[in-house]
């Protein structure tokens, strides 16, 4: 009976494998074909410590392993350019043959990744883009419609009225900026003429500036009506904050970007009643795919060219559109409330 199974397995890869050197002879640049196995793939996320990169990163494991690949994450503590420097140079030296980065500055990187490419390495950028050239960015939802849908989510429970307030990662965040950059746009509208965006401090995704950014927010708008965090250390330490200060929930409201394993008690506990995210260990298997699929030939990063993600079945490259360049977005963000935040489904 095993015999018989791994027979029938052998013919099946062998199946496979003719499918694809057929398409690789037909010149047919759609992702289709084998991946190499035993490369060395850098992911340098924005800070190791920070929970949701740690699951993104994790995600791009589950995904390189699969293939054969190995994983090395590297990255400083501090959401800055310089501390991801090094970690761009230690992946040259290793010989990498690809970088998954998340982008702590939109251009300080841009030397040192082209030193990579120079080198042969094939960059991707997941999470927070760099404005550098030849590269695909991983995006975990549409920039426009996470920007916009933060300003719906928190104009409908304020009633469109009152001072608002944003408190983001580092300044230099290229996610969190874009996002920010759409937010402004949709409260132009005129059903947002009475919510006015008064403040935008910078927590640099660490829980103790965050924190000390935030009371000092409190201080200066003490009749401060909404807060949107599009972060996830943000929206955590705000949570955490409120509620051990719930007076401040009688005229305060939070929501923004978390993780639903941080967030589940302050919703249950109505500190904040609903926010947003995607599924950040998918966006790391989405960028391993990618990734690897570029070191592997099957892609060169073209908008049009698709590819095969494993579990999360085939995704397209989307031609640059604005200041991003050739893209691939992962799926729309989904809304936690109570009605989902103990789904399985909202376990990360
Ligand atoms: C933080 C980081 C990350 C962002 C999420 C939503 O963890 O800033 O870049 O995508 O929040």
């Amino acid at each position: 009976m095993m015999l018989r199974r791994s027979r029938l397995a052998l013919a099946a890869a062998t199946a496979v494998m003719a499918a694809g050197s057929l398409v690789a002879v037909a010149g047919v640049a759609s992702g289709a074909g084998t991946l190499k196995s035993g490369e060395t793939i850098y992911f340098i996320p924005k800070d190791t410590l920070n929970p949701y990169e740690v699951i993104a990163d994790a995600g791009g494991k589950t995904a390189l392993t699969a293939i054969g690949d190995k994983e090395v994450i590297s990255s400083g503590t501090a959401d800055t350019a310089a501390a991801q420097i090094p970690s761009i140079q230690a992946a040259i030296a290793a010989k990498a043959a690809a970088i998954v980065i998340a982008g702590n500055d939109p251009s300080a990187l841009c030397p040192s990744l082209a030193k990579a490419q120079a080198a042969g390495v094939k960059v991707v950028s997941f999470d927070s883009d760099v404005n550098c050239p030849n590269h695909v960015f991983i995006n975990q939802a549409n920039t426009e419609q996470i920007g916009t849908s933060e300003v719906q989510l928190l104009g409908a429970e304020i009633g469109y009225s009152g001072q608002i307030a944003v408190l983001s990662a580092e300044a230099t965040a290229t996610n969190q900026n874009a996002w920010i950059g759409y937010m402004k746009q949709e409260l132009k509208l005129p059903k947002y003429s009475k919510m006015k965006l008064v403040s935008i401090v910078y927590g640099n995704d660490d829980p103790a500036t965050s924190l000390t950014v935030l009371q000092g927010l409190l201080s200066a708008y003490p009749n401060l009506r909404g807060i949107i965090s599009p972060t996830t250390v943000g929206i955590s330490t705000a949570a955490q904050y409120l509620d051990t200060h719930k007076s401040l929930l009688k005229h305060l409201t939070l929501t923004g970007l978390g993780l639903p394993s941080q967030m589940k008690k302050y919703v249950l506990d109505g500190t904040c009643a609903e926010f947003e995210l995607w599924n950040p260990s998918n966006l790391g298997y989405l960028a391993g795919y990618a990734a690897a699929s570029l070191a592997s030939g099957l892609i060169t990063g073209k908008p049009g060219q698709t590819f095969s993600a494993g579990k999360l079945g085939s995704y397209k490259i989307l031609p640059a559109s604005g200041t991003t360049g050739p893209s691939v977005v992962l799926g729309p963000p989904t809304v936690f409330n109570k009605a989902n935040i103990n789904a399985p489904s909202s376990n990360f």
